[in-house]
């Protein structure tokens, strides 16, 4: 696979806008916690390094991946945020449970996005045994959590540059 020799963490950390001045929410799923929540402390850490405070980023716990696009509906409806991220993980078992959930999150999280004008990032591991998973979260691939934050930065600042702007573009 294309990508089984990359730490997909490593980036250029110049590259990388300044979050001080946005603000984001964060919904992690409990379920593979072990996973979820090394993810959710790379999301911090890199959105900590790149200048976003802790009383902007609003952090909500739920219980599954399939709840976290209600979450980030919530988390929206509730606070001023720039980007929201979903932190999740989806292990593939003997049924087809994982297709639906997995489906079901990022599906919903598009649909939140464009709704709402809000980024939503989608990181949710959807491995096939725990293995590659612990690998994504803070293993010899990376931390999937230190992507969706950098993901959210750059889209936030996205967003908050074009909604400065003074006249609409194409409409
Ligand atoms: C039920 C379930 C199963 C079987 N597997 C996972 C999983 O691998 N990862 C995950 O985040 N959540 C799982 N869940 C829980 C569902 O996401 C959800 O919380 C329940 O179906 C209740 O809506």
């Amino acid at each position: 696979m294309a990508t089984s020799l990359h730490n997909l963490s490593e980036y250029q950390f110049t590259d990388i806008p300044s979050a001080a001045d946005l603000r984001f929410g964060i919904a992690v799923a409990d379920w593979n916690a072990h996973i979820t929540h090394a993810l959710l402390q790379g999301c911090l850490d890199t959105l900590r390094q790149h200048g976003a405070s802790d009383e902007h980023i609003h952090t909500v716990h739920v219980p599954g991946s399939f709840e976290l696009p209600g979450a980030a509906r919530l988390l929206i409806g509730a606070q001023k945020l720039d980007a929201v991220i979903a932190l999740g993980c989806v292990i593939r078992g003997e049924t087809q449970h994982n297709e639906y959930i997995s489906h079901a999150v990022a599906t919903g999280l598009t649909q939140l996005s464009i709704a709402s004008g809000i980024p939503c990032i989608f990181g949710v591991l959807t491995p096939n045994t725990e293995e590659q998973a612990l690998a994504r979260a803070g293993g010899v691939h990376g931390n999937k959590g230190v992507e969706a934050a950098v993901t959210a930065i750059r889209m936030a600042t996205l967003k908050t540059g074009l909604s400065q702007t003074k006249s609409p573009i194409g409409f």
